[in-house]
């Protein structure tokens, strides 16, 4: 072989090198950016994970949210739920049939509730506003010592030592008072007294 030949295959030679060598440079490069796109992609999942997560605690937060106006709302306005019966107080100070007059010009009743102590709980969020005492809706004086609610039901539990049954000429205890303690409850007392009142929807 001749020297002209001999230094033709080194440079033969030397030109495979290197085109290997940038073959193996490009494969490298090829790998770091799968890497990369494979990260970007892992974090990407984790992102979308986090988010789902967070949409639906949003969701369900929605959903009670709905749920709790919905039963809010099944009393007409202004009426406020108490279990599953439907009351509005009123602080202005009135005569019974002042008060029985309000409450049915509300396509209602005065108070005649089933759960005597759950009413009360509404009572106390109004007791700057209440005082102590509010008319309900029972009364005797189409028949005295019967005590009707204005369902026509009678009157079961009452207060301690009540009724008092006072009926002379000058003071007739015919209307009923709810009291705000909570040992006292249900009271008889005259139908002109003043005091606030619970109107009840049907
Ligand atoms: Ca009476
Ligand atoms: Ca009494």
């Amino acid at each position: 072989m001749s020297k002209g030949q001999v230094t033709m295959v080194h440079g033969l030679l030397i030109a495979l090198l290197l085109s290997c060598l940038t073959v193996s440079t490009v494969v490298t490069e090829d790998n770091d950016v799968i890497h990369e796109m494979r990260s970007t992609m892992v974090v990407s999942q984790l992102m979308l994970a986090e988010q789902t997560a967070v949409l639906q605690e949003l969701l369900n937060a929605s959903r009670s949210t709905l749920r709790f106006f919905a039963e809010e709302s099944s009393c007409p306005y202004p009426y406020k739920k108490v279990l599953d019966e439907c009351f509005y107080v009123c602080g202005k100070k009135v005569t019974f049939d002042q008060a029985r007059q309000h409450c049915q010009g509300m396509a209602g009743d005065l108070a005649h509730p089933k759960h005597l102590h759950a009413l009360l709980s509404l009572l106390f969020e109004y007791e700057q506003i209440i005082g102590g005492n509010v008319w309900m809706g029972a009364t005797d004086s189409h028949q005295e010592n019967t005590w009707l609610w204005p369902d026509g039901s009678p009157v079961l539990k009452w207060g301690r030592g009540e009724p008092s049954r006072l009926n002379s000429a000058s003071v007739k205890e015919d209307c009923l008072e709810l009291r705000l303690e909570t040992n006292m409850l249900l009271n008889d007392v005259i139908c002109t007294k003043k005091m606030p009142f619970v109107c009840q929807h049907p």
